[in-house]
């Protein structure tokens, strides 16, 4: 069922274009208008300096600078790239913008106002230090290690979130990657084949991608994106189950708008057809699988009917997709996904596509999911140390278990967050937050605020004042990825089926780092000296930790620099079972933990009456929030539209680019307004916005205010009963107009 032409002209959707076209002529993502250069002399005779890594999201993408006068004029992708190539994202592109922005933060402060309403003062890096130092040993001294929680995320956190992990021994540390992210996905595939898959599909070489959920295109990185094209490009089929006709949706040959959080009832549907109807692959299953006959037995009841009606679409169409993808196996890419919190249901769905590739044989085989094998560099960073279970949020001493049995590394953030507001089982009175900003992170800032008001000490560390920042006593400015170095990247070409190559590189300073901005390991390692761990400090600088990591693979900042930025060295075959290789399609092991043993569905709450289903996503030329102040950025994209029905539009009189506001089913307004995006590409029981608008810190003098927080409407919280993760897809909203609040017709 391909979607109309026409229809897929007039929905045609952002980005794509961004990442595959040369630097000099980005597309903005809404106006086609070709951006006008840089700078009019162009970047001729700059110097061109090497080792950048890009940070303007998390993919990495290596990157050279053009320096004129010791000022960066312009970023390009390292054409001795394996990876991205000389291709750089417009966000990647704009991170020139990020590096000068006028609001970054530039010296330490200390909040002599409210947290939430500060006022900022200048202090010294020594009174800053000293600050949280005796504030976080003196949190435990008198609390222990785990008065202390850490809502850390990025590269930059790494060193730091060990520090607090490893040597001072807090279990109470909240990754944003982990469980607002994918940390559902690692651990449910964990549960299945024993490893993280990563997003390792091998796409450029499948037959038929089939994506549930993923929007590349607006969820953009650029290697990844390479390869989807080159996929498309080599004539694979692909397949997007989205209830939104997204960038993805509009490049497939079968779109499924499914209706949202009934993913498990497809995919078993799906599964049980294949097996049912023999065409699952019968030689992987005997050599590669566990537990095929009770898992076959498990989703027995999974008829194409019962799961048309649970999933809202035709029957003929799961039909249609199971015979595609038999019929292309085991050269079937089934992305696991990346953000897989959505509904509190997510742990199943995800075994779900992990056993699917299974009963399929797709594992280690050409246009399957195949982990590409990189180069070996050991990291460097504070020595592991045991703390045991004692005051693990997640540890049920009394039973003797885990709380939730699949956790990824960490604590649970709704653990942290209950504990600490109420003191129990003790007391949290220190909060580090560094590179996350939990305030649009993570749901229901109500409680999010409460945390903070609980707490002693709040530090953060940041580049930007962003919405989190507010609520900080002391603040500290971060050197930005394009001042400082860090952490090692490597991996493999991006063609898995060509020339087989690795690769390694660092992150190097593009330019000096500009007023007081340090990195993360002086940071780190002037708190841990001032709380009693001078001792345990494993590098004096940052450099020495990354020479020391290179020194693992026989390379250097040196060596690495004359060699620009990136050592290429031979790769190895990635395709091929390896002997141990085994799905666990039927898990006992989860049965003992009281879930299910087979991949199975949990409905998920429905809509109340006159309400919508607030989904989100990724902004094409945005990362988050963290990207809104970035003047080329918010010049692309300014706001968040709101995808509304065009049906449910014309019931409700609206029209393209009306002016509304929300308020959800808990009664929470949304402290602005956006425009409507009437569209036929939407459910009529949802609506869509581009998630990290609407900051509310007047720092930000380019991105405050624009556009509407998704975060700030979704209060209501589901809790993935396996590993503890955040849902954030079961909140609900009307439109307010004119005062006036809609009700969405049913
Ligand atoms: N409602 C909703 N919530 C979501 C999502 C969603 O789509 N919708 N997406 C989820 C996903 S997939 C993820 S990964 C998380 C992302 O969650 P976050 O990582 O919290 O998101 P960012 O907006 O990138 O905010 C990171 C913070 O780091 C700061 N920062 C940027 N660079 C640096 C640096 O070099 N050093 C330091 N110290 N700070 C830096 C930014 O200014 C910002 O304050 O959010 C999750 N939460
Ligand atoms: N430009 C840009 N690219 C990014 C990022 C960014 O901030 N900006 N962030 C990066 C990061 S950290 C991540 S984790 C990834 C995330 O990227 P993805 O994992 O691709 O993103 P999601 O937010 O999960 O997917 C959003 C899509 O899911 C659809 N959807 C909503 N509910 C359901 C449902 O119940 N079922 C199905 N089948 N679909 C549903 C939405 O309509 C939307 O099209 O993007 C990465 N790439
Ligand atoms: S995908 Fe874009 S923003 Fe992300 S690292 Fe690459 S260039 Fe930077
Ligand atoms: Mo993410």
């Amino acid at each position: 069922m391909a979607f109309n032409l026409t229809r897929r002209k007039f929905l045609q959707t952002a980005s794509l274009a961004a990442a595959s076209v040369p630097l000099s002529k980005v597309v903005s993502a809404n106006t086609g208008v070709t951006k006008a250069p840089l700078d009019p002399k162009g970047t001729a005779g700059d110097k061109t300096v090497v080792g950048g890594i890009c940070e303007m999201c998390f993919w990495r993408c290596q990157l050279v600078g053009k320096v004129r006068d010791g000022r960066l004029m312009k970023l390009e992708g390292n054409p001795k790239s394996i990876d991205n190539g000389i291709k750089i994202c417009a966000r990647g592109n704009a991170g020139v913008k990020l590096l000068y922005d006028v609001d970054r933060l530039k010296y330490p402060m200390k909040n002599v106002g409210k947290r939430g309403a500060p006022k900022w003062k200048r202090i010294s890096w020594k009174e800053a230090l000293d600050e949280c130092g005796s504030k976080l040993k003196s949190t435990v001294d008198n609390y222990g290690a785990q008065g202390i929680c850490v809502f850390p995320h990025g590269a930059s956190a790494k060193y730091p979130m060990h520090y607090f992990e490893r040597a001072v021994g807090t279990h109470n540390v909240s990754e944003a990657s982990f469980f607002q992210c994918r940390g559902i996905r690692d651990t449910a595939y964990v549960a299945t084949i024993g490893k993280a898959p990563g997003e390792k599909v091998d796409m450029p070489n499948t037959k038929v991608l089939f994506f549930i959920g993923d929007h590349l295109g607006e969820n953009v990185h650029v290697s990844h994106i390479k390869q989807y094209i080159q996929g498309l490009q080599n004539g694979a089929k692909l397949i997007v189950a989205d209830p939104r006709f997204s960038a993805s949706a509009a490049k497939a040959d079968i779109w499924v708008q499914i209706k949202p959080g009934t993913d498990t009832a497809y995919m078993l549907a799906i599964m049980n057809y294949l097996v049912k109807n023999n065409k699952y692959n019968k030689a992987f299953v005997e050599d590669h699988t566990e537990g095929f006959e009770e898992f076959a037995e498990a989703i027995k009841g999974w008829s194409l009917e019962k799961a048309a009606k649970e999933c809202d679409i035709p029957a003929a169409q799961i039909k249609e997709v199971a015979e595609m993808l038999a019929a292309n196996a085991p050269h079937v890419a089934i992305h696991p996904g990346r953000h897989v919190s959505w509904h509190g249901n997510d742990f199943q769905r995800e075994r779900a596509l992990a056993c699917l590739t299974g009963i399929l044989g797709a594992y280690y085989v050409k246009g399957g999911w195949v982990p590409p094998k990189g180069p070996k560099v050991k990291g460097v960073s504070w020595a592991k140390e045991d703390h045991g279970h004692k005051y693990n949020l997640n540890f049920n001493h009394e039973e003797d278990e885990k709380i939730y049995s699949n956790p990824p590394p960490g604590t649970p953030t709704e653990l942290i967050r209950d504990c600490a507001i109420s003191g129990k089982p003790y007391p949290i009175k220190s909060c580090v937050v560094w590179g996350q900003n939990p305030m649009q992170t993570i749901p229901n800032q109500q409680k999010m605020k409460d945390l903070f008001n609980a707490m002693d000490f709040v530090m953060c560390v940041d580049v930007m004042p962003t919405d989190v920042t507010a609520w900080a006593d002391i603040l500290l400015p971060e050197a930005s990825y394009l001042e400082r170095y860090d952490y090692i990247k490597k991996g493999t070409q991006w063609d898995l089926s060509k020339e087989h190559q690795q690769y390694i590189a660092a992150r190097m300073p593009l330019v000096p780092a500009m007023f007081e901005r340090k990195d993360q390991v002086y940071i780190t390692n002037e708190i841990a000296k001032r709380m009693g761990h001078a001792e345990k400090i494993p590098v004096r600088t940052i450099e020495e930790m990354v020479d020391k990591s290179l020194a693992s693979a026989n390379l250097s900042i040196e060596k690495l620099k004359a060699e620009d930025g990136i050592h290429i060295q031979p790769g190895k075959d990635p395709y091929g079972i390896p002997e141990d290789f085994s799905v666990i399609l039927y898990n006992d092991d989860l049965e003992d933990s009281g879930h299910p043993p087979a991949p199975t569905y949990k409905p998920v709450p429905g809509n109340p009456k006159g309400f919508a289903r607030l989904l989100y996503g990724r902004a094409p030329v945005h990362t988050f929030n963290r990207s809104q102040n970035n003047v080329w950025l918010n010049n692309a994209m300014p706001d968040n539209p709101v995808w509304v029905n065009d049906e449910v539009a014309a019931k409700l009189g609206i029209i393209d680019g009306d002016t509304v506001g929300f308020v959800n089913s808990e009664g929470v307004k949304s402290r602005t307004t956006t425009t409507v995006k009437v569209t036929p590409g939407i459910r009529k029981d949802c609506v869509y916005m581009y998630h990290g608008y609407g900051s509310a810190n007047p720092l930000l003098t380019t991105g405050v205010g624009t556009g509407v927080d998704d975060q700030s409407l979704i209060t209501k919280l589901a809790v993935d009963p396996e590993t503890g993760c955040h849902g954030m897809r079961n909140n609900f909203v009307k439109l307010i107009k004119d005062g006036k609040v809609l009700d969405i017709p049913a």
